[in-house]
């Protein structure tokens, strides 16, 4: 058996950042193929120390907390560490990583580690179940700033129609390192892949991805909107068959432009993807339809029908575009046009995004809990009018101006909650004066009812409420599930007090 990357990692001193979905997947994966894995986590909640107990049956040293000797868990380099798996959400500037590079040790994520085991997962899979060794699945790979799990989605539930074995895997919330070294063998994966993920994942060349639309977000993280895009762009390293871009908005060039930048195989195809009717090597809309005229036979005269816009769910224009995205690097994996349509029809959208929740006294109730940014935000704004608008929470270095400029006639009033409203009530005071605006300072559990409540008292018959914060819910909530769910809680009880 060809197990030269097992092997590689027999005594291996490995530091795990992070003992969180990732970190825990690529620890106890490490640990299997014969490293010495050390995990470090600056929180030491129960959570952690319920998971840390859990490690430590497999003989892997957990540090968490406020370390005996002094300095956070988090902070410290253990001694002989030969590589650091961080987990995507580190800051690249953590001093942990400071303190890697003075010893001259790399830094990468559990996306690279994945990357790296393909081929030796193959091996270990042929071994163990003594069927002849297949090559590893390729990766059909999905970012951008907005979209990506839903694009991710239907991608894979296009796969599926067609008869092929998938599965929806990486930033969604399935660790893909699980997924590489796991059982079930794969025809095709469909990976959603966060800018974190990418930063940390330099050996990554996949067989086709899609960059779905660019917009500032997470700069706190990634220092500026130029590394953002850099660690973006990343994506199309290396691509074999293509790289889709979004052909649409001037702001959007963007995504074109990292794939110009990119050095990808010889052969490797730019495709683009329009609302639009579509050019050579694009996929666009004509009367209705979705059509493909990149992989087809003589592109330059035609097109091959894929699904009517009726088919995606739901028709707004943002989520064509995504369905368009996931079309086109399923075609590039050579899917056939009627496993797009079926795929398309059989996609069901997640909760939390545009969900409609309830309408008590003409009022409509919309839970768009999933816009964590200023530009999903603007979309959904855009579907409404007039809205009374719930927003704020943790902004990630953001700024409201633009949203605040485009939205402002169609906002009845607004309703901030969250540590960063003051960001949001400073823009509706420049640019939407008029707007009335009620600044929540509580953070309790019960502030959302206080929300709902406030925008149910402006709100006129005919009118929509809608969350779609524009931030990060985990100032006052677990995740964006939590903060929708509290929504959709409250909308209940605004119903039964009004029954
Ligand atoms: N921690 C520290 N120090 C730090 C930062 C974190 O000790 O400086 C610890 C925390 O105490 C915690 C752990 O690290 O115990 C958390 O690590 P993490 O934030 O990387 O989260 P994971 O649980 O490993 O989940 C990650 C992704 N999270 C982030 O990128 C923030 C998940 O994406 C992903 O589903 C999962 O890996 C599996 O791949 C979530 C996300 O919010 C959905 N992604 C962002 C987004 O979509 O906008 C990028």
């Amino acid at each position: 058996m060809g197990s030269r990357q097992v092997t590689s990692w027999q005594g291996k001193n490995i530091t795990v950042a992070g003992l969180g979905v990732s970190g825990i997947s690529a620890a106890r994966a490490l640990a299997g193929l014969g490293a010495r894995v050390t995990v470090v986590d600056n929180g030491d909640g129960d959570a952690h120390r319920v998971r840390a107990a859990g490690l430590a049956e497999l003989g892997i040293e957990v540090r968490l907390g406020l370390l005996d000797g002094g300095g956070r868990a988090g902070e410290v380099l253990p001694e002989g560490t030969d590589l650091v798996v961080t987990s995507p959400g580190w800051k690249p500037d953590s001093p942990l990583f400071a303190a890697a590079a003075a010893a001259g040790v790399d830094v990468v994520g559990d996306v690279e580690i994945a990357w790296l085991l393909r081929e030796a997962a193959e091996d270990l899979r042929a071994s163990r179940s003594g069927e002849p060794r297949r090559e590893p699945a390729p990766w059909l790979a999905i970012t951008g700033t907005n979209g990506k799990t839903t694009t991710t989605q239907m991608l894979a539930s296009i796969l599926t129609a067609a008869g092929l074995r998938t599965a929806a895997v990486g930033n969604i919330g399935t660790p893909i390192i699980d997924v590489v070294l796991g059982e079930e063998p794969y025809d095709v994966l469909a990976v959603e892949l966060s800018s974190y993920q990418l930063h940390w994942a330099p050996s990554l060349r996949v067989h086709s991805a899609a960059v779905l639309n660019l917009a500032p977000d997470h700069l706190d993280w990634h220092g500026s909107m130029e590394a953002y895009a850099a660690d973006k762009g990343r994506i199309y390293e290396g691509n074999t068959v293509a790289c889709v871009y979004n052909a649409d908005a001037a702001d959007n060039k963007a995504t074109e432009n990292l794939v110009m930048e990119a050095d990808v195989e010889e052969g490797c195809r730019a495709i683009g993807f329009t609302l639009g009717a579509p050019g050579p090597s694009m996929f666009g809309v004509v009367d209705g339809i979705l059509v493909d005229r990149a992989f087809v036979e003589n592109r330059q005269k035609n097109a091959q029908e894929l699904a009517e816009v009726a088919d995606v769910n739901p028709p707004a224009p943002h989520n064509i575009a995504n369905a368009l995205a996931a079309a086109a690097l399923a075609r590039a994996f050579g899917v056939k046009a009627s496993a797009v349509r079926d795929g398309l029809r059989a996609f069901r959208p997640d909760a939390h995004r545009v969900s409609h929740v309830d309408e008590v006294d003409g009022v409509t109730y919309v839970d768009d809990s999933k816009a964590t940014n200023t530009h999903a935000a603007e979309a959904s704004l855009a579907a409404f009018d007039p809205v009374v608008w719930i927003a704020g929470g943790l902004a990630k270095g953001a700024t409201f101006d633009e949203l605040v400029q485009r939205s402002a006639k169609r906002l009845r009033a607004a309703v901030l909650i969250g540590a960063d409203r003051a960001l949001i009530a400073e823009a509706l005071a420049r640019h939407a004066p008029q707007v009335p605006v009620v600044d929540l300072e509580r953070t309790d559990t019960g502030a959302m009812l206080a929300a709902v409540r406030e925008a149910a008292r402006l709100a006129e018959p005919g009118d929509t409420v809608l969350l779609a914060p524009a931030c990060a819910s985990m100032d006052m909530f677990a995740n964006y599930n939590e903060r929708g769910d509290a929504f959709a809680d409250a909308v209940r009880e605004l119903a039964a007090d009004r029954a």
